[in-house]
Order: structure tokens, then C-alpha cells, then sequence
């Protein structure tokens, strides 16, 4: 009976450390938000082949789906059920409000070329945001864009007053919320399982997301209409549960750090032309789909809406958040002027 308890005790640790109980050769667990084949999961997958090719350690990746909700395998790897996760600060955002920080309208630029050098190079991205994270027990390894934000709507828009009645579904953070009541829209915090049906039933009349994301989703086939609006892009964060990775030799927390790196590098790459061809795909599926880009007059009518919304960051967020963004404007300014 004792010795039975006490295995059962080891393999529950085993389960919870990620390793395998007879040799020492690791089975970690690795979840993400997205569908085989989308940014995420050409992350985790350029993750799990570096880590394999590299060591007798193996990554099972969990896709959408599969362990429930975005917030669900959160959970999971906080608890340590999970050693690593791809979750979004658009869900993020509700557990580190400073992550809401990507909710803040036209700070990012459109430009792809600067913003892959600000996530490369800022101060802010790679050294406060770890600090952040750490405290929610999660050791924050990349944060990659994935694509510009697109609004998607029932009908096209082109001014705040267009989007006057508009239930816009959101991911559930209340910045991003904020975002859309200052852009004239009602905001609809949804998580990602409930968007399509709510489309389809007119429960929501639009949403945003990267281009890629709505070919993906088949969005465009229940909210048609695409609005380039320039407001941000999406991001992402992948990290490990943090007990978990203090716990590893520093052999293979190199090598976690490593295929992380390798896995950035590969995404990056993997990124750039996707939205374009993306929206030839829609374009081909769909008679119904209108593509409306506002003119540099039009979206500063959504622009000068942004700094009510800083401001309710900066509320959320007091001093800490005050500085993350001087240090993220900051960042910014350097990778433009380069
Ligand atoms: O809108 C969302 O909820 C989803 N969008 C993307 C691009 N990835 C995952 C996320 O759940």
C-alpha cells in the first residue's frame, strides 16, 4: 500500500516536472491558441523540432481546441499540468493588466519592417515584460507579432460614427474593450470559441483580427466586410511555466532558450507576405468580401480617440504601467529612427 502511494506520488510529480519516470529524457506539454498550420503553431512546432533534434526531450503541442479555452491551458500551466503555453495579451491582459499595453490604438506603427525591429530590439518587450510575467509564476520566453489587426464588419465603415450600434466582439481584456467605446462601437469581450457562431447569428455585427487568422477562422464568410484601420497589430507571448523551467539544469534551459530563439527566428520569417496572400485566398473564396483601406483623413478620425484610451491604460496600470509605456515609446522612437 505505502510503496504503491509512493509511486503514484512520483508519477504525479514526474507529470507535473515533465519528465518521463524511467530515464531522463523529458514529455513536455505544449499548448497554443490557433488551428495546425497558423502562426502559433508554426511556432511551437519550429519549437518542438529544435528541441527534439537537439535532445532526448519530446514536445507534445496541444492546438486549439484540444484543452478547452485560451484562459483553460493558462490555468493548466500555472498549475503545472502544462510546461509551456502560447496565450495572447488579449487574453493575458485580464491577469497582467500592464499587457494590455498592445490594446493602446496607433501606437504600434503599420509599418512591418519597424515593427519586427522594435519586438527584436526593445528594452521594453525583452526585459520588462519577463519581470511582469514572472509574477504571475510564468517565465516569458518570445512575444512575436502575428499580423495587422483588421476590423471585419457586417457592413463597410469608415468613421467612428459608421460603427455607432455595432456590437464588436473582443478579445476579454477591458482595455481592448475601452478601445472599441472610444472608436463609437459597443464592445462584446467574447473568447475565441464563441466568434464565428456569434457572427453567424448577428449576436456580434464584426470583429478584429490578422488577416491570416480570418482566412483561417472563416470569418469573412459570416462578417465580410474588411477595414484596414491601422490601430495595432496582434501579438503574442510564449512562455513556460516558471517553476518548471527554474527547475530544469542549465543545460536544457539553454536549450529551451534556444529553440525559443529558433522558433522566433522561423515565425518571423513565416510572417512576412502571409497577410497578402491570405487576402488573395479570401478574395478568391468570396464574391461578397469589400476590402475598405481609410484614407490618412479618415483614420485620424480613430486616432484621436487613442489618447483617451492611454489614458485608461495608464489608470489600470498607475506608475508601473507609466513606465512600460515611456520605455515602449522609447523603444520605439529608436527602431524608427534607425
Ligand atoms: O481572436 C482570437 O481570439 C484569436 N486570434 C488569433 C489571431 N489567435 C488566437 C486567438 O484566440
Amino acid at each position: 500500500m505505502k510503496a504503491t502511494k509512493l509511486l503514484t506520488t512520483a508519477s504525479v510529480g514526474a507529470l507535473l516536472f515533465g519528465m518521463s519516470a524511467a530515464a531522463y529524457s523529458a514529455e513536455w506539454r505544449y499548448a497554443h491558441e490557433e488551428f495546425e498550420g497558423d502562426v502559433q503553431d508554426v511556432f511551437a512546432v519550429a519549437f518542438k523540432e529544435y528541441i527534439e533534434e537537439n535532445s532526448d526531450h519530446t514536445v507534445q503541442v496541444y492546438r486549439f481546441g484540444e484543452l478547452g479555452e485560451s484562459d483553460d491551458f493558462m490555468e493548466q500551466t500555472q498549475a503545472g499540468i502544462l510546461q509551456f503555453v502560447n496565450q495572447s495579451p488579449g487574453f493575458t491582459g485580464a491577469l497582467i493588466p500592464e499587457a494590455q499595453i498592445f490594446f493602446i490604438p496607433y501606437l504600434l506603427p503599420t509599418d512591418e519592417e519597424t515593427v519586427l525591429k522594435f519586438f527584436d530590439e526593445s528594452v521594453a518587450i525583452n526585459e520588462m515584460f519577463p519581470e511582469l510575467y514572472a509574477e504571475q509564476g510564468l517565465e516569458l520566453l518570445k512575444m512575436y507579432p502575428e499580423g495587422e489587426m483588421v476590423i471585419t464588419v457586417d457592413e463597410p465603415i469608415r468613421t467612428p460614427e459608421d460603427l455607432r450600434g455595432k456590437n464588436i466582439r473582443t478579445m476579454t481584456n477591458p482595455l481592448l474593450a475601452a478601445t472599441y467605446r472610444a472608436f463609437g462601437a459597443s464592445p462584446t469581450p467574447l473568447p475565441w470559441g464563441e466568434v464565428y457562431g456569434g457572427l453567424q447569428t448577428n449576436i456580434i455585427q464584426g470583429q478584429e483580427n490578422p488577416i491570416f487568422w480570418i482566412e483561417s477562422g472563416g470569418l469573412y464568410e459570416v462578417s465580410p466586410h474588411l477595414v484596414f484601420t491601422g490601430h495595432g497589430w496582434f501579438t503574442t507571448a510564449m512562455m513556460a511555466n516558471q517553476d518548471f523551467f527554474d527547475g530544469l539544469s542549465e543545460e536544457d534551459q539553454q536549450l529551451v532558450r534556444d529553440a525559443a530563439d529558433a522558433a522566433y527566428d522561423h515565425t518571423i520569417q513565416h510572417i512576412q507576405g502571409l497577410a497578402e496572400e491570405s487576402l488573395a485566398k479570401i478574395q478568391e473564396a468570396s464574391d461578397e468580401v469589400t476590402v475598405t483601406r481609410l484614407t490618412e483623413e479618415e483614420i485620424q478620425a480613430f486616432r484621436e480617440r487613442a489618447p483617451q484610451v492611454e489614458e485608461e491604460f495608464l489608470e489600470m496600470t498607475g506608475e508601473r504601467g507609466q513606465e512600460l509605456l515611456d520605455q515602449f515609446k522609447a523603444d520605439l522612437e529608436a527602431v524608427d529612427g534607425e
